[in-house]
């Protein structure tokens, strides 16, 4: 089987200016970032990843969050139109580092699309509609799909930034969620690990079956680590300040 690929971005200066949903306690501190990232992708390498490094422009503060700015299916590359105008500009950037290993396409205005809000599992996509991701974004990304002979499900998303913020897979079949912010139903078939009272929960499987997660999450890590799995866990404090998790700080070729 060919090893996957985790594509990352570098950490502009500009990051100490990432969004927020709130003031974080404290300033982003960029080199503290530089030290957690370097972490994070060693935690890859070693979970089974072959990593690909690309540049982030000055100008986008939130570069690194590269899932949000493409979606990988299969062999095409579609590059999002984020919902937040400041991250418009990022994925072209992503889209010239891979246009000679991936179909790319793009989604096109009105639409608006963020990789967080999309979600592999089991053979199908689920499809965030929060605030970042909107209908017509959606049907774009169904329709790419569609063609590549995937199912798409939308799932209305409550007070979270994205899909992925409060849901994410351990396996093909087990996602582990917080409860309260989408209607449970849409993942009927599907066996959910609840983390009560949780308002984020984004973890990342590794190649090598482990399950990376953040520090700070350690009623995620004792539900995970509970139900048989292996934990790793890696610092990410300095992104969780500009809302960031862990899928969202790469692009990887087995998600797609
Ligand atoms: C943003 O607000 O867009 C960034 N500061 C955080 C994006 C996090 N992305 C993700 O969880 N997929």
């Amino acid at each position: 089987m060919l090893q996957p690929i985790a594509f990352v971005r570098s950490i502009p200066d500009s990051f100490a200016g990432a969004l927020t949903r709130a003031e974080p306690a404290s300033a982003i501190d960029v080199t503290a970032a530089r030290h957690q990232h370097a972490q994070y992708v060693a935690c890859l390498g070693g979970g089974g990843f072959e990593i690909e490094h690309i540049e982030t422009p000055p100008a986008f503060a939130d570069g690194p969050f590269i899932e949000d700015a493409a979606v990988l299916l299969i062999g095409t590359l579609l590059l999002t139109r984020p919902g937040a105008p400041s991250r418009r500009g990022e994925a072209a950037g992503v889209g010239e580092a891979l246009a000679d290993r991936f179909e790319i396409c793009s989604i096109e205005s009105p639409g608006t699309l963020e990789g967080g809000d999309v979600l592999r599992v089991g053979g199908r996509i689920y499809v965030g509609n929060s605030s970042r991701t909107n209908d017509d974004g959606i049907q774009q990304l169904a329709a790419v799909a569609a063609e590549l002979g995937i199912e798409t499900i939308q799932v209305p998303v409550l007070d979270s930034l994205h899909l992925k913020s409060v849901i994410t897979a351990l396996d093909d079949e087990t996602l582990i969620a917080a409860p309260g912010y989408f209607d449970p139903g849409v993942f009927a078939g599907l066996r959910v690990l609840w983390v009560q009272g949780a308002s984020e929960v984004n973890v990342l499987t590794l190649p090598d079956g482990r399950i990376l997660i953040p520090a700070s999450k350690r009623t995620v890590q004792e539900v995970v680590g509970a139900e048989g799995y292996e934990v790793v866990t890696v610092d990410v404090s300095e992104f969780e300040k500009a809302d960031g998790g862990l899928t969202c700080l790469s692009l990887r070729t087995n998600d797609g």
